[in-house]
């Protein structure tokens, strides 16, 4: 009994426990059963379904018959439809096929074990997909190890670009502290010389002004006059109704006669003697007046003598006035010699001009009594020239004062925007996150291209994405940077440029940037999967891992 059962558990062993020589195909373990499971298969009186569902005597495990409804007791046979089956594939990677795979008729596991129990004959590839493999894995390996040295380099690069930054820093902001004092001083300066310019400008003005009220009112003076001579042609000193009804442009209503009356209403008597004529009658008819045709010689010589008269009161009060006024010499100057200049002019252009002949020669008489003083017997010119007379020498030298404080106050300030501008810059710099230990800092600055058939894909790192159209208009922003996107273990494997320009009825562009392990730094592709949401390959020495760079794959690894 004993010899029976010992015997039975040797055949049991020998034919779950196949050794098959099938080719170079050799099993050392359960058929179809992964190293991992093996201990769930030792048992030999029974055997438990894997999902735990009941329990068979051990002899069922692979008799071509399915009775676990896991098919877990078919391992090394098609005969459970949801079965595994384990190709061991030694030399290589153990692989699990779906057990109907099983015998066939095609070689599923590189070492044939799939076939064992059908006649076709299955070279055992494994060998030769392993060297591949560690082929393929090497020059990974290769790849990263570059990329790594390189990556290296960039890292201390970075550390020598940290504390050359903060070195930086430190310095502009010593010397921001020193050129801001500094341009304090300047602010005290200018300012202390700007008071007195302004003043000495202000004055310039005032006196301005008060010059060109003074001529207004000369002139206005001078014009009254000449009217009260002019229609005054008897030259008794007043105005009579007579003299004024001459003038029928007066007439308010011009297709009656100018009557007795209307003159008077305009005169507001029968006669007005100069003064009266000053107060109420000049500003009514200045607008309308014009002068009678030419008055006899007689009547002219007399004219010129009144006009004389006239002029020479004018001329003792316009000195009274510029003596009152210290300091204003240069200005009468400065004025007359203008007002020559722009006499030539007047002659030249009203030569041929009869009504202007007459004020000509009012010019020329005025300017042969008045030399020194700005005559405002030339009315018509000094009343509508609102040119501010050249400053005097004093106010002159005083704005070259201002100026040159102004100036230096101006070169210092441009001296604090600029080391304001590089100390912002620096520390939006030392903002960005360039990796846990400096290894992507060689993108600070740096911009990528990368043409398609239709755009060109630029990104500037960690500033902005463009697709700049091939055929022209003009280049659309697909993001500003963002973040870095990669998942929690490897954080600086993807980053983002969010909220470019949006699309037509869709989101705002935005760009995912993948980086893998590469010697150079370079954009290899760029596609748009979902409108508007375009995603970058990267190829980059930053992202080269230095664990893959060190795990070299020996032939007898235990992975194949
Ligand atoms: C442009 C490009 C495309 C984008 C469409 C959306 O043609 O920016 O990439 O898909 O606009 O309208």
């Amino acid at each position: 009994m004993m010899l029976l059962s010992s015997y039975i558990t040797s055949v049991l062993i020998i034919t779950v426990f196949a050794t098959i020589s099938s080719g170079n195909i050799e099993h050392t373990v359960l058929r179809g059963v992964p190293s991992s499971l093996q201990s769930k298969y030792a048992q030999l009186k029974s055997f438990a379904c894997l999902d735990g569902s009941s329990t068979i005597p051990f002899e069922y495990v692979n008799d071509d018959y399915c009775d676990c409804r896991d098919g877990s007791d078919e391992p090394g046979t098609s005969a459970c439809p949801n079965g595994r089956f384990f190709c061991e594939n030694k030399g290589y990677i153990g692989t699990s096929i779906p057990s109907h795979l099983v015998g066939d008729g095609i070689c599923d596991c590189c070492d044939g074990s799939d076939e064992y129990e059908t006649s076709v004959v299955c070279n055992n590839t494994c060998f030769e997909l392993a060297q591949k493999s560690r082929a393929e894995h090497e020059a990974r390996r290769i790849l990263h190890e570059v990329g790594v040295a390189k990556k290296k380099d960039i890292m201390v690069k970075s550390i020598v670009a940290v504390s050359a930054r903060k070195a930086r820093l430190l310095e502009l902001e010593q010397e921001l502290q020193t050129i801001d004092n500094e341009l304090k001083e300047k602010e005290a300066l200018k300012q202390l010389a700007e008071a007195p310019e302004s003043e000495a400008k202000e004055k310039h003005q005032k006196l301005w002004e008060e010059q060109r009220a003074i001529r207004e009112a000369i002139a206005h003076d001078n014009q009254m006059r000449e009217m009260f001579a002019d229609i005054d042609t008897n030259n008794d000193s007043l105005v009579s109704i007579e003299e004024l009804q001459k003038h029928t442009e007066l007439d308010t209503d011009q297709e009656n006669e100018f009557t007795v009356e209307e003159v008077r209403s305009i005169l507001g008597a029968d006669s007005v003697n100069l003064d009266e004529f000053n107060v109420t009658v000049f500003e009514q008819i200045s607008n309308s007046y014009q002068k009678l045709p030419q008055p006899s010689t007689e009547a002219a010589t007399h004219l010129e003598e009144v006009t004389e008269k006239i002029d020479e009161a004018l001329k003792q009060e316009e000195e009274k006035k510029t003596t009152t006024t210290s300091g204003t010499e240069g200005y009468y100057e400065e004025d007359t010699n203008h007002h020559h200049d722009d006499d030539s002019d007047h002659h030249h252009h009203d030569e041929d001009a009869d009504h202007h002949h007459d004020e000509d020669a009012d010019h020329h008489h005025h300017e042969e009594t008045i030399t020194t003083v700005a005559t405002s017997l030339d009315h018509g010119k000094h009343i509508h020239d609102d040119t501010v007379p050249q400053y005097d020498d004093e106010t002159k030298k005083l704005m070259e004062i201002a100026d040159h404080a102004r100036n230096e106050y101006n070169e210092v300030e441009r001296k604090v925007h600029d080391v304001k501008r590089q100390i912002e810059d620096l520390r939006k710099q030392a903002d960005v996150d360039v990796g846990s230990h400096g290894e992507y800092s060689a993108f600070m600055d740096q911009c990528f291209d990368y043409d398609e058939r239709e755009y060109t894909y630029r990104v500037c790192m960690f500033k902005d994405a463009k697709q700049i159209s091939k055929g022209g208009g003009s280049d659309v922003t697909i993001g500003y940077w963002d973040a870095w996107t990669g998942p929690s273990d490897n954080k600086y494997l993807k980053m983002k440029y969010a909220n470019g320009a949006t699309c037509w009825n869709g989101p705002a562009r935005s760009l995912t940037i993948t980086f893998q392990c590469g010697v150079d730094h370079k954009i290899i592709d760029v596609r748009e999967p979902t409108r508007c949401e375009y995603s970058m390959l990267f190829e980059t020495p930053s992202a080269c891992d230095e664990k893959i760079a060190t795990t070299i794959i020996h032939p007898n690894h235990e992975e194949f």
